[in-house]
């Protein structure tokens, strides 16, 4: 999608911090990081949110999930933890239309995400 940023930033129109790719998926630093490690993984293809996913698409956000493990694993924090979590929609607060898995980590987090 040509106005949206993520997509700019899978092609390379915008710079990031990339830590993982492949033909379907990228992972890159927030650049507001909340946390020690702070990386978006996306899909290439634009799904505005997990709303727009479809049957087709289990195992690419599968594999999502799969890269978010072994980023956290290759940045230390597989045994201390961490979460992945994605926003949808407004009560979310989600701010960039283009679906995204946060994987947050390296200290202790809050006890609240509600
Ligand atoms: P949200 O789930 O849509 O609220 O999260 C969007 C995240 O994308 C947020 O943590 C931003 O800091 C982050 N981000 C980014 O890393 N690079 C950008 O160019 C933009 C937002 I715009």
């Amino acid at each position: 999608m040509s106005d949206c940023i993520f997509c700019k930033i899978v092609n390379k129109e915008i710079p990031s911090a990339v830590v993982y790719e492949d033909n379907e998926i990228l992972a890159f630093k927030d650049i507001y990081p909340v946390a020690p490690v702070h990386i978006l993984i996306i899909p290439k293809k634009h799904l505005a949110s997990t709303n727009e996913l479809e049957e087709e698409d289990a195992l690419l956000t599968g594999k999502m999930i799969m890269v978010a493990r072994d980023i956290a694993r290759k940045e230390g924090i597989e045994e201390s933890g961490y979460r992945i979590l994605t926003n949808c929609g407004p009560d979310s607060r989600q701010e960039v239309m283009h679906l995204h898995f946060h994987l947050i980590g390296g200290k202790k987090l809050g006890g609240n995400i509600g």
